[in-house]
């Protein structure tokens, strides 16, 4: 959501600075570019403006060369009483004003032109509504959408509300924005009950998403969660209710075994769906069998839990996700082969299943 604060500024491309020692925060947002810095308490950040700056020669600061527009934005975010500058970019010119220029003073104002970029020094956090995503009321509806309105967001934890409408009901989700260019919401991150043998019957993934699987009587279920995780080792799942809400393409990652993209065919997870599923291995996280291609159906099992595979279901299975404590194993087989081809004494072992549209 853009507010109507941020849609009434005006301006193409700002632009700004940084001290060198901060982090560059830097916000897309619509035709704006914003960077900023943290300094002076709240964040130093620019705009392009035109007519804000009236010229007189007790205003300014300082006038010299600067590299570029974002050094000379820089330059006063390092002065104390800088509110902004202009940079000329034919001559590489800066000079910096001070803030006491406005009240009363009606010499020239500056105009943008080809040759003149005027900078205006704004309080972000007091003049622009919040990043999407860093507050409830900035909730956004999927990690996708997070990275449309903030193409440049870092992963991390945003406020998300994939059921649109009241915020009320936004809540806390961790983000991954780098694998196959980001917008990835997590919706599960598991461990295992029993690595070490795990082949045995007692191993399972822990904990589970409350998917809807038959119990029988003789299963012994690992924990099942509806707490969304917050991180890749915080071991929880979303409520499975909103998996679909958050759109139908699957990232599967784990470090005991390849990473995987699947899209939906005749089959799919979020809809919890048997058949086809088309599917793509994006990292290998071992060598062992790199010619195996990646797993070609989708099946739910209705017992223990679901798995990708390519042809029988226990002969061909790449990621079995097994969530009984008392019956077979949560494969996680490189060759596909439903064998115990995993990577072998990793620290935390655990997979995460992260959804975009
Ligand atoms: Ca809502
Ligand atoms: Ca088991």
């Amino acid at each position: 959501m853009v507010s109507s604060t941020l849609r009434s500024v005006e301006g193409e491309g700002s632009h700004l600075c940084a001290k060198p020692a901060y982090l560059l925060t830097i916000i897309h947002l619509l035709n704006w570019q914003w960077v900023g810095t943290k300094g002076k308490n709240k964040g130093v950040f620019f705009k392009v403006s035109e007519g804000v700056w009236a010229l007189r020669n007790g205003n300014i600061l300082w006038t010299g060369h600067a590299s570029s527009i974002l050094a000379c934005s820089q330059l006063c975010a390092r002065k104390d009483n800088c509110g902004g500058g202009s940079f000329a970019k034919e001559r590489r010119a800066c000079s910096l004003f001070s803030e006491e220029v406005q009240a009363g003073i009606s010499a020239a104002s500056l105009k943008k032109d080809e040759w003149s970029i005027p900078l205006e020094e704004v309080n972000f956090f007091e003049k622009i509504a919040p990043m999407p995503g860093t507050t409830q009321s900035s909730a956004v509806s999927s990690c996708q959408a997070l990275r449309s309105q903030a193409m440049w967001s870092p992963s991390g934890v945003y406020w998300i509300d994939p059921d649109g409408g009241s915020q009320d009901n936004a809540f806390k989700a961790y983000c991954e924005m780098e694998t196959d260019e980001g917008g990835w919401t997590l919706v599960w991150s598991y461990t295992f009950t029993n690595y070490l043998n795990f082949k045995s019957n007692l191993n399972a993934v822990t904990p589970k998403p409350n998917w809807l699987i038959l119990s029988k009587s003789y299963q012994i279920e690992s924990r099942i969660s509806t707490t969304p995780p917050l991180s890749q080792t915080d071991y929880n799942a979303m409520n499975f209710s909103r998996w679909h809400q958050l759109g139908q393409q699957v990232l599967i990652k784990s470090n005991i075994n390849n990473w995987l993209i699947c899209d939906p065919g005749t089959g799919s997870f979020v809809d919890w769906k048997d058949g086809s599923v088309n599917c793509n291995i994006i990292k290998h996280v071992t060598n062992t069998c790199n010619e195996t291609n990646a797993p070609s159906k989708f099946t739910k099992m209705g017992v223990n839990g679901p798995m990708f595979c390519s042809t029988g279901v226990f002969d061909s299975t790449y990621y079995y996700f097994d969530g009984d404590k008392n019956n077979h194993w949560p494969t996680h087989d490189p060759c596909g082969k439903n064998e115990g081809n995993h990577l072998k004494t990793v620290d935390y072992p655990h997979g995460n299943i992260y959804i975009r549209k």
